[in-house]
């Protein structure tokens, strides 16, 4: 067993977990442990259980049986596993955006209680999908925009609306001319769960390139119509400011931490809490305090300034404070041992959706239709909890960590406009070409009890920005960032004389002493807002998405809905580090194919797309690698390094 200084960099965490370990409650960070050593095989990626005539696996030392009995070799059995893995994640993106685009239909229907909070945003959709506008009510765009959206998942042919809509041209022409242009959510995801069926496709390469696909469909399907929906439903978000930590508790308030992912419940948890504040005071209390974990909490921070209280590995411990009167939740990302855990304090875990329940766990069924009703019960349930709250057992670390966030695509470039009003791109592109900045990373994805809580995502930031690149943010990696004072003004002292100049030049005309060295972005499913600046920046410089030095950086990652991101970067030719095994090493030629080199022989996704997948564990190598592969870029643009 880790002792707790090892499991997180966090000393809050760190004193959460030896609270949860002395009163015999288990967490995420001890069932790793006892995990470990981890089976060979999976690791590898090389046990099949497809079919009942398996379960196969294949010694990756090449002894023993090179086949499962039904003759597929590690490196399809590789592949197969590696893309099934995608499905997972895109399915996961896909299914979010129909939510919200449901939501937006019956919005404009007048069915569900929501507003069209950005209507600038709504108009410009409609004219990025060549909708006409003229004549209409600002429900009747939302509508045929919604139903726009909704055709994403039942289109019979053709190419996907929001991938002709988002996609760089230069990109998009590749993807049809290599036959991955997706054609709807639905039939992809369908089509990839087909072919990575016992007995279907066995071409690993084939197989990688289907895998390309569903990064596609994740980025367009998944990431942009949630995000850009979610705009027009909640409004754009714009600089806030928030706190970070377990310390976001508050022991005179009912706390209620949200939980998950899709913001139609969270948005509408808030509202609640705040139409029902007097209800808690008349409960004894001082208000309402909602805290965010994991994504809820990165959409409300940005759009409504809520503080975040963990990231994924230690959502255990918002519980063990012991002032957590509920935490409710939607999908994704969702630890069943929460409940176990709950059931060793008052916490009340409420699950929403019909289709994700924990056995235990009290049940509010959460339709868009009924959102206020829902959300009301739920408050209400939290507030009546507040009575079986043991005050001799809460307890809450002291300090926090402010934290700037919101800097969506808009933001920054309203930002860059005051320097340039006309072309607001200039100063960065200027900045990118003579070197002040040497690059750009998106520093995304999530915590994972394996690791050391926040440690891989800091030390990559820290050693990019060293060397002047700038850090885009999203994600769980934005909570390590903030609680390290990346987030906030003073970090910029992380930063190379280049990137800090910039900074502190932006800053100023937000009226701040300089802007972050890392820029919160949001969500997991914002990271289509870095690539719509990247999009904007290649259009601008009239080159591929592929050409600008810029990379991608995961290195705490744990889930398939990061490997599907990821995925989809590379299929624009933006190199990928993960700093976690991504279990494909059992064949070299997967491998190979992820990680090899545009100037090999054999077929890489570099030479493809020009990007590749990076697979380095020391967060201080990859930086290197990934500096490495910004100063190529540099060079063959014919720029400085
Ligand atoms: Ni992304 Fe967000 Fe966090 Fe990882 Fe999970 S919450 S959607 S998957 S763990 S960053
Ligand atoms: Fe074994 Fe092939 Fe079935 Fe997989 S699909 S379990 S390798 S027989």
């Amino acid at each position: 067993t880790r002792n707790p200084v090892d499991v997180s960099m966090d000393v809050q965490v760190q004193d959460m977990l030896g609270k949860a370990r002395e009163q015999g409650v288990e967490t995420a960070f001890d069932r790793a442990d006892q995990m470990s050593p981890r089976c060979p095989f999976g690791s590898a990626g090389v046990c099949c259980r497809l079919c009942l005539e398996g379960p196969c696996r294949i010694q990756p030392n090449g002894k023993g049986p090179q086949r499962g009995v039904c003759g597929a070799n590690a490196d399809t059995i590789v592949a197969r596993n590696f893309m099934n893995s995608l499905i997972q994640g895109t399915a996961a993106h896909a299914e979010h955006a129909r939510e919200v685009a449901l939501a937006l239909l019956h919005t404009a229907e007048g069915k569900a209680p929501y507003h069209i909070k950005d209507v600038g945003k709504l108009y410009r959709i409609a004219e990025g999908l060549n909708l006409s506008v003229e004549g209409k009510s600002v429900n009747e765009v939302a509508k045929d925009v919604a139903l726009k959206a909704l055709e994403d998942f039942q289109r019979p042919e053709g190419t996907m609306n929001w991938v002709s809509f988002r996609g760089q041209e230069k990109s998009v022409a590749k993807w049809q001319s290599l036959g991955l242009a997706p054609v709807n959510s639905h039939l992809e995801i369908a089509k990839a769960v087909t072919r990575g069926a016992m007995g279907s496709d066995a071409d690993p390469i084939n197989l990688l390139l289907g895998g390309i696909n569903l990064g596609i469909v994740d980025g367009y399907g998944g990431l942009h119509l949630s995000t850009d929906l979610q705009d027009v439903l909640f409004g754009t978000p714009q600089a806030v400011k928030a706190n970070y930590s377990l310390g976001v508790l508050d022991e005179n308030k009912i706390n209620i931490a949200v939980h998950g992912h899709i913001p139609l419940l969270s948005e509408k948890v808030v509202e609640w809490a705040r139409k029902l504040d007097d209800q808690a005071k008349a409960a004894g209390t001082e208000g309402i305090n909602i805290v965010g974990v994991c994504c809820s909490g990165n959409e409300l921070l940005m759009r409504q300034g809520v503080s975040i209280a963990s990231s994924f590995s230690s959502q255990e411990l918002v519980i063990v404070s012991g002032a957590l009167e509920a935490m409710v939740v939607d999908i994704q990302c969702i630890m069943p041992g929460i409940q176990q855990v709950a059931e060793c304090y008052h916490t009340e875990i409420i699950t929403t959706l019909g289709h994700v329940k924990i056995a235990g766990a009290t049940h509010v069924d959460f339709e868009p239709e009924h959102a206020d009703e829902a959300a009301k019960e739920i408050v209400e349930k939290a507030i009546k909890n507040y009575a079986n709250r043991d005050h001799q057992n809460v307890s809450i670390p002291k300090d926090t960590v402010e934290a700037y966030a919101g800097f969506s695509a808009e933001q920054i470039t309203d930002v860059l406009s005051k320097l340039n009003e006309e072309k607001p791109l200039q100063p960065l592109i200027d900045a990118l070409k003579n070197g002040t900045i040497r690059g750009i990373a998106a520093m995304v994805g999530c915590t994972n009890p394996r690791e050391k809580q926040d440690v891989g995502n800091v030390t990559v930031a820290k050693e990019l920005m060293k060397k002047d690149v700038l850090v885009l943010t999203t994600g769980c990696t934005a909570h390590s960032l903030a609680k390290n004072g990346l987030m906030n003004p003073d970090g910029v002292k992380e930063c190379g004389e280049g990137v800090k100049s910039v900074l502190k030049l932006l800053g100023e005309q937000a009226g701040l002493p300089s802007l972050p060295p890392a820029l919160h972005m949001g969500s997991c499913v914002d990271n289509s807002r870095p690539a719509d600046l990247l999009k904007a920046l290649a259009d601008e410089l009239d080159i591929a998405i592929s050409d600008i030095p810029v990379v991608g950086s995961c290195p705490e990652t744990h889930n398939p809905k990061a490997l599907s991101i990821g995925t989809y970067f590379i299929s624009h030719g933006v190199d990928v580090h993960v700093g976690v095994d991504p279990q494909v090493s059992g064949s070299s030629l997967v491998t190979h194919t992820l990680t090899g080199n545009r100037g090999d022989e054999e077929v890489t996704t570099d030479r493809l797309f020009g990007g590749k997948l990076i697979y380095e564990p020391d967060p201080v190598l990859a930086a290197e690698k990934l500096i490495e592969r910004i100063d190529m870029k540099r060079k063959l643009l014919g720029l400085s390094t």
